[in-house]
């Protein structure tokens, strides 16, 4: 048994094995990490396969898994987490564009107990270096769609990641395509992710299979994955959608409270209306903060977050801040773009909820620990 298993998919990458076998042999032995590095080639029609035998002369824990069926990342991917000899698994593509040096930062990242750490290009501290615009769009899409699934992770399409073997080793993975990562958040068993930036640095040699790939059959992919979530509501997909969803339905209690507490207020305490509305305003603020609390982000916590009035203080600037939105928006849209009152108060409605849901799913309500 290993501590790690480093798994490198391969198809034709006989300028790159080298390199990338000795770059983590070398963070291995500098780190003193006991890991298995595991080859999933494709039957590569180049030297690839009679390079990493040569090494596999001198080195004990290299492996290799020649495919000669159903060829892809994916499934070459899939392969790799049936064959790995260890509880820790790490992907990583051969052809230099994933930092080998990050390899023990992720295993920390997992032995404190996180279920997957991901190598991410779009955080703070990430990028991708020397993509052409093109690349650059088609990417950015990819993870825009992949984020409608996850909200909460910001490169859900990585090519680099490491997960415990715990939260694949039953998922019904449906390998295809390229994205191996998605399927591996939308139908895997677990609770806590984490990400760590890093520069993407496009290939130096070797060729490109970005043709082998396509748009189609990844718009598939997260389709089905969306579908999953739907009969599976255990999965991360189900769970993160319930909360935008209860989140809502909070939302629109809240209106209620703010018309029945200002109604009552002017109509029958016969205050005056600023104070009235300031009142309403602020109890609606309130009866939102406690039914979020114990409904939207109660259930099922598993992890410890911000003291109770950490939470109140957080959702009160955020609200705060979320009231603010819906007036600016309103306002500049009405006075200085003409668009008509109703239309622009819809918008300002729209932005600030999606305001208000991110920054307290992302702050007041923080998983820690
Ligand atoms: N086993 C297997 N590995 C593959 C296959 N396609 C690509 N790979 C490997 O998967 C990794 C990522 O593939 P790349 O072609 O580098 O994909 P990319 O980084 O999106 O694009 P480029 O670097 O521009 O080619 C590399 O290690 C490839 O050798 C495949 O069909 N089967
Ligand atoms: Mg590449």
């Amino acid at each position: 048994m290993y501590d790690l298993t480093v798994i490198i998919p391969t198809f034709k990458e006989e300028s790159n094995i080298g390199t990338i076998i000795e770059s983590v042999d070398a963070v291995f032995s500098r780190n003193a990490i006991n890991g298995e590095i595991l080859v999933i080639d494709d039957n590569s029609p180049d030297r690839t396969i009679e390079l990493v035998r040569e090494f596999q002369k001198t080195k004990q824990h290299l492996s290799l898994v020649v495919r000669t069926e159903d060829p892809g990342l994916s499934q070459s991917v899939v392969e790799g987490f049936r064959k790995a000899r260890s509880d820790i698994f790490l992907v990583i593509d051969a052809d230099l564009s994933h930092p080998p040096a990050l390899i023990p930062v992720m295993l920390e990242g997992i032995r404190a107990g996180n279920d997957i750490v991901i190598g991410s290009r779009y955080m703070e501290g990430g990028g991708i270096k020397k993509w052409p615009l093109k690349r650059r769009i088609i990417s950015k899409g990819a993870t825009f769609l992949g984020r409608l699934l996850f909200p909460e992770i910001h490169d859900p399409v990585s090519g680099f990641f490491a997960v415990k073997k715990s939260v694949v080793v039953r998922a019904p993975l449906r390998p295809r395509g390229y994205k191996i990562l998605l399927e591996v958040l939308g139908k895997g068993t677990w609770l806590k992710a984490n990400e760590i930036p890093f520069e993407f640095v496009d290939r130096a040699t070797g060729s490109s299979k970005l043709g082998r790939r396509t748009i189609i059959e990844y718009a598939g992919q997260v389709i089905d994955n969306a579908q999953f979530s739907w009969n599976h509501h255990e999965s991360a997909v189900w769970q993160e959608w319930v909360k935008l969803f209860r989140f809502g339905i909070v939302g629109l209690s809240g209106i209620i409270v703010n018309e029945g507490v200002l109604i009552y207020l002017k109509g029958y305490i016969q205050l005056s209306l600023p104070v009235a509305s300031i009142i309403a305003i602020e109890l609606s603020i309130l009866s939102n903060f406690i039914l979020n609390d114990t409904w939207t982000f109660g259930t099922g916590q598993q992890h410890a977050m911000p003291h109770w009035w950490q939470r109140l203080f957080s959702f009160q600037v955020v609200s705060i801040g979320g009231a603010a939105i819906n007036f600016v928006i309103l306002n500049a849209l009405a006075v200085f773009a003409g668009v008509d009152y109703r239309v622009a108060n819809i918008l300002g409605i729209l932005v600030a909820f999606a305001w208000n849901f991110l920054v307290n799913r992302r702050v007041t309500w923080k998983k820690s620990g």
